[in-house]
Formats: structure tokens, C-alpha cells, sequence
């Protein structure tokens, strides 16, 4: 059914700005942590590959998807990094609170974005069920992870060269 889905993890290496000198945050959630470590793991060794430092790689955590907007604006004043991933994967419940949570992330990192003119990267699974998100965090469909490491170089980059 999903013929249309990109691989997350594919993309042209030569269209990657190099990372050197960036200072990346990742904000990540402590629910569902076998799908968020792969998670974090996809973006850091993305960003690794692509140049960035481990020393410039600020790593910060919040209980879940509903504390990563504040999680990520508390470091945004903070470190004053380049650009800041938000990694997480809420899974569909029984109830409509994954409705209202996803909802409420959506809007909240779309709102740093535009409050700070700074990227802050949707890195955040939503999915139903916890398949899913496994073969989106490592498995067939990629990492969203690596998907999200190259939105932030890319967005870093599209800043700087805007002035
Ligand atoms: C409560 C909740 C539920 C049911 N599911 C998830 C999830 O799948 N992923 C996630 O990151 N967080 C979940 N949470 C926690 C909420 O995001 C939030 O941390 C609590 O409602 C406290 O504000």
C-alpha cells in the first residue's frame, strides 16, 4: 500500500551541506525508548558523518512528546545552538490522548520554529502501532533519525546562506 514511502535513511550525500562548526541540540523523549535509542543513534551518526562534532552534539531529555517543545525551547535559550531535533515516537493508544498529544507537539514545534527563526526538526514517530515505528526507526522504511539529522544540516545551511 505505502509504494510511495521514501526510504527514510536514503539520501544524496553530495546535496548534504558539511557540518563542521554547527552546533546541533537533540531533545529526544523518554517513552518508547527501544524506538527513540535507534532514533538518536540514526541522527547522532548522521550528523557525525556529515561533520559535526561530538562535542557539538547537545543531548538533553523530557519525560515525553508533550514536554519536547518546552524541553526544546529551554535549550534553545540555553546553548544557542544552530538548530535542535526533536526525537520521539508517540504510538496510538486506545483513548484519544494520542490525538491531543500529537496535536499539541505539532503545533508547539511549529511554533518555536517561527518564535525563534530557528530550525527545530520534527523528528517525532506517530504511529499506530509499535511495528510500525520499529521499521521507521532502523528497519525497513530507514531512521527517522538519519531523516531528521539531514532536515536540520540542510536548514542550518538554507539560514546561513539567507543571511
Ligand atoms: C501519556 C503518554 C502516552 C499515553 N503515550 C506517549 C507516547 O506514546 N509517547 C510519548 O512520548 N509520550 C506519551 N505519553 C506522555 C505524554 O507525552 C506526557 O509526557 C504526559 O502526558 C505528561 O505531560
Amino acid at each position: 500500500m505505502a509504494t510511495h514511502l521514501k526510504n527514510l535513511s536514503e539520501y544524496n550525500p553530495d546535496e548534504i551541506p558539511s557540518g563542521e562548526g554547527m552546533n546541533i541540540g537533540i531533545i529526544l523523549a523518554e517513552w518508547n525508548p527501544e524506538i527513540t535509542g535507534a532514533l538518536m543513534d540514526g541522527a547522532v551518526s548522521t550528523l557525525l558523518r556529515h561533520g559535526v562534532k561530538q562535542k557539538d552534539i547537545l543531548v538533553e531529555y523530557v519525560p515525553g512528546s508533550f514536554e519536547l517543545p518546552l524541553g526544546a525551547q529551554l535549550l534553545a535559550e540555553a546553548r544557542k545552538p544552530d538548530a535542535i531535533i526533536c526525537l520521539d515516537c508517540v504510538i496510538q493508544g486506545e483513548t484519544r490522548h494520542f490525538d491531543f498529544i500529537c496535536q499539541g507537539v505539532t503545533q508547539g514545534i511549529t511554533n518555536l520554529n517561527l518564535k525563534y527563526n530557528l530550525p527545530f526538526v520534527f523528528g517525532v514517530l506517530t504511529t499506530d502501532t509499535l511495528q510500525q515505528a520499529k521499521e521507521r526507526a532502523g528497519g525497513k522504511h530507514g531512521n527517522k533519525g538519519d531523516e531528521s539529522a539531514v532536515t536540520a544540516l540542510k536548514m542550518v545551511q538554507l539560514k546561513k546562506s539567507l543571511g
